[in-house]
């Protein structure tokens, strides 16, 4: 079985897909270090040690990432929130992130979210050089996130891989999914690949199982050597239908978020 050269440090290691990362290398006999604000909550893996830290505080991160060789970071606001509740983990923890990643010539893969475009429309099919659209504080804070992996990229020569989770949940639970669901099998092979491909450069990747109502095309999943193994359409029977009811949320990709407070006066 093929393990990393250097340890893997995990961020949000207590959040749902933190969670699964966890188990899902740790299985491998990878050695991982954990890391996230909350106790993590289940059994460590063998390979594994845990250590509380908050994202704003730079120090402690630099230290948790030393000797390191990626940094899995998913921890931070995952949903919308006002942006001073924002700002903190996800712009200021960045910066902490990409800093000891620059020191430790470590690869970084991001969690970013479809919230980072989500005020494309569904009609619309976007390739990875879309322009970015966010639908909140949280989404513009993946474009933060983004666009700081692609300056430590030109700049510093840090390897980023910047995925735009679609919606990673046990299964899919309406027709909004039917587009964006990824399993959380496909999240781990994705992690496992992100880790081990040889090279990445900058590399976005859309963070969807294999759909066929997917909003979204090319991306360098290639480079990564990664393909999606599972799909929402086994749903699509029992989800087609369930619809939200509001016209805004029908209408862009980031669904609820996009229509959240949504206050444009049409025409
Ligand atoms: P989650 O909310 O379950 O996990 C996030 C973790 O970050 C939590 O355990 C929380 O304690 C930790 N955290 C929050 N503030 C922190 C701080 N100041 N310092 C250290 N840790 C802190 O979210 P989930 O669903 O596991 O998402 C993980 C990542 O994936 C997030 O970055 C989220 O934005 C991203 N994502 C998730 C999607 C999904 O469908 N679950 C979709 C798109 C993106
Ligand atoms: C996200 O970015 C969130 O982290 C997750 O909770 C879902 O809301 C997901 O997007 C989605 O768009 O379904």
């Amino acid at each position: 079985m093929t393990s990393p050269a250097r340890p893997v440090l995990l961020t949000g290691a207590s959040g749902a897909l933190g969670r699964q990362i966890a188990r899902g290398l740790g299985a491998k006999g990878w050695s991982l270090r954990l890391t996230d604000i909350a106790p993590f909550p289940d059994p460590l893996p063998a390979g594994a040690r845990f250590e509380a830290a908050d994202l704003n505080d730079g120090v402690a991160i630099l230290r948790l990432a030393e000797g390191c060789g990626t940094i899995l970071h998913f921890g931070g606001i995952s949903i919308d929130r006002p942006f001073e509740e924002v700002f903190g983990p996800n712009l200021r923890g960045l910066y902490h992130i990409y800093e000891a990643a620059r020191r430790e010539r470590a690869r970084v893969v991001f969690a970013s979210s479809n919230h980072s475009i989500g005020f494309h429309e569904r009609s619309e099919r976007l390739d990875d050089d879309c322009a970015f659209e966010p639908d909140c504080y949280y989404g513009l804070s993946k474009a933060y996130g983004e666009l700081m992996g692609r300056l430590y990229w030109h700049k510093h020569g840090v390897e980023s891989v910047l995925v735009r989770i679609g919606s990673c949940f046990p299964e899919p639970v309406d027709a909004r999914m039917l587009a964006t669901w990824l399993s959380y099998a496909d999240l781990v092979r994705l992690m496992e690949r992100a880790v081990l491909a040889e090279r990445t450069d900058l590399a976005v990747i859309w963070g969807a199982s294999n759909n066929a109502r997917s909003f979204w095309g090319r991306d360098a999943r290639a480079r990564l050597g990664w393909q999606p193994e599972d799909s929402a359409d086994v749903y699509a029977a029992q989800l087609a239908g369930k619809l939200s009811g509001d016209p805004v949320c029908e209408r862009y990709q980031g669904g609820a978020y996009a229509a959240n407070g949504y206050s444009r006066r049409e025409g």
